[in-house]
């Protein structure tokens, strides 16, 4: 059953389809239309802006700790609708049951972390230097923020800008993937009921992706917008952060990344390989967080890539409902863009993992396969063997099922590799060294490191987010998402009664320096 999504701007379905109409279909399974979306023009966005700007005061004035308790009350709904939110993650983007409901658990968890939240939000008292005289900071809300989000993770990434943004007593708009609609409708509404959100404090837009930045480029002209969120590509994500620079506001970028694991010689190969085939393969390679390149010692390389085919080939792959390593692609648009990643493949790689590459169907089977490979669109699991530094598969983000393997001499050398292609989101590392571990973790580039565990799997309260091609150094999640919810207020009060001149109305104390102990 489909039905038709809007964008709801102050607690209001928008009417008609200026932007046209989309269907968003189950990539498992072509013919299953999950939703029909009216998508809304540029105008929309503005409104959108205009009612959070609107509501914004009212709910900064609702206190903290009862902002707390919306986001607890919505962590409970969310959790008593868990199985279908997260059969509708399975349905409309493809990620197997297990894993979706691992994403639904992110926003409990995330909530869970939250509503204290409101009964800390903590600011600080100073000492001043001068008499009667005291220092304080103050958290304050940014204002109105602007999430834009991929649907990849349709809803436990988007919770980990929303709920935050919230709890600190800002208004939002959210703009979901347009190819994740249904699910972006789903959350909104657990969201605006879980919580009892007044009207206006978040507002729904659908819209494709340039009509959301010609809506955003005229609602910060408009002075509507304090802050921009986005998860997606570096490509988009510079864009944005050229926009939101030119209105003096730095944005939260999580970008993409090509996120390197080192397999040392003393690493324990067997899980190294179990890693590799989730991070590498688990979402159809389609997590940020997603492993790019296993840079593994010379000494194991063979080894651990005969292990790595073994385990690949047998992997499940198919009808996400079912016991599957992974699914779908997450929409049509992913498979064509993966051919082309796969375009990249040279003569002086050698292919492994599966029985053909490219998509999956009838005419080029994999074998175990689980489902009909004709009714939606699945690609073959690739690792590329002997990719070299300067392969374009080697340098940029491939985001589908390929994982490149390349071997190292030495640990300097495998971390140089490692930094090479820019970006900076996840790393891991599997070594019995701590040696090692130490001089892997300084010598990265990357916003987050795992000792003996994959790149993806990121736990919901630590600071989550990347440096160079992966992002502008903003982090989300735990304490350190609510630098980027809140601004900081510094305020003096001097009751002294006279004008007391900071650095130049300050009592001396004389030291004595020419003292010294007697023998
Ligand atoms: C993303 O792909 O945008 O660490 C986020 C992980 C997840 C989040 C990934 N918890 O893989």
């Amino acid at each position: 059953m489909s039905r038709t999504i809007t964008s709801i701007v102050a607690g209001a379905p928008v009417a008609g389809a200026p932007g046209g109409r989309i269907a968003s279909t189950n990539p498992a399974r072509l013919s299953d239309v999950v939703a029909e979306v009216a998508l809304a023009d540029a105008s929309a966005f503005v409104a959108a802006a205009r009612a959070a700007r609107e509501a914004q005061p009212g709910w900064a004035d609702v206190p903290a700790p009862v902002r707390g308790r919306a986001i607890a009350h919505i962590g409970r709904v969310v959790e008593a609708n868990a199985e279908s939110l997260a059969r509708l993650v399975t349905r409309e983007i493809g990620k197997p049951y297990a894993e979706a409901l691992g994403e639904v658990r992110e926003i409990v968890d995330t909530c869970d972390f939250f509503l204290g939240e409101g009964r800390r939000l903590y600011g600080q008292t100073v000492p001043s230097e001068m008499p009667d005289k005291q220092l304080f900071t103050f958290r304050n809300p940014v204002g109105v923020v602007s999430v834009i989000t991929a649907g990849n993770f349709p809803v436990a990434v988007p919770s980990w800008y929303l709920i935050p943004a919230l709890l600190c007593g800002n208004a939002v708009v959210w703009k979901p993937a347009d190819y994740s609609p249904a699910c972006g409708a789903a959350l909104f509404e657990l969201l605006v009921r879980g919580g009892g959100l007044p009207d206006g404090v978040l507002n729904l837009v659908m819209a494709d992706g340039e009509t959301t930045f010609a809506g955003l480029e005229q609602a910060l002209e408009l002075g509507y917008v304090d802050k921009v969120g986005f998860t997606g590509s570096s490509v988009v994500g510079s864009r944005i952060g050229e926009l939101t620079g030119r209105h003096l506001q730095s944005a939260c970028l999580e970008l993409g990344g090509k996120n390197p694991m080192v397999v040392t010689p003393s690493a324990e190969i067997d899980l190294a390989v179990e890693a590799a085939l989730f991070s590498g393969f688990g979402t159809a390679g389609q997590r940020c967080t997603s492993l790019g390149t296993v840079i593994v010692h010379e000494s194991v390389h063979d080894d651990f890539v005969a292990r790595f085919d073994k385990a690949t080939r047998q992997a499940l792959v198919g009808d996400p409902f079912r016991d599957v390593v992974f699914g779908p692609m997450l929409d049509e648009k992913f498979a064509e863009r993966f051919e082309d990643y796969l375009g990249w493949i040279q003569p002086h790689h050698t292919v492994l993992g599966s029985t053909a590459t490219g998509r999956i169907t009838a005419a080029s089977p994999r074998e175990g396969f689980i489902g009909d490979p004709d009714a939606g669109v699945l690609c073959h699991p690739a690792i590329v063997d002997g990719v070299r530094e300067d392969d374009t598969i080697f340098r940029e983000e491939t985001f589908g099922p390929l994982v490149g393997v390349t071997a190292y001499a030495d640990l300097k050398d495998a971390i140089r590799l490692a930094n090479s292609p820019g970006y900076g989101l996840s790393s891991s590392i599997y070594t019995r060294e701590p040696a090692e571990v130490f001089a892997f973790r300084r010598g990265i580039s990357a916003g987050m490191v795992s000792v003996n565990n994959s790149t993806s799997g990121a736990e919901a309260h630590l600071p989550f987010g990347g440096n160079g091609k992966s992002g502008n150094g903003s982090r989300q999640s735990g304490i350190w998402v609510l630098d980027q919810f809140t601004r900081w207020q510094s305020v003096n009060w001097d009751y002294s009664g006279r004008l007391q001149k900071a650095q130049m109305d300050v009592t001396e104390l004389v030291p004595d320096e020419s003292f010294r102990l007697g023998d």
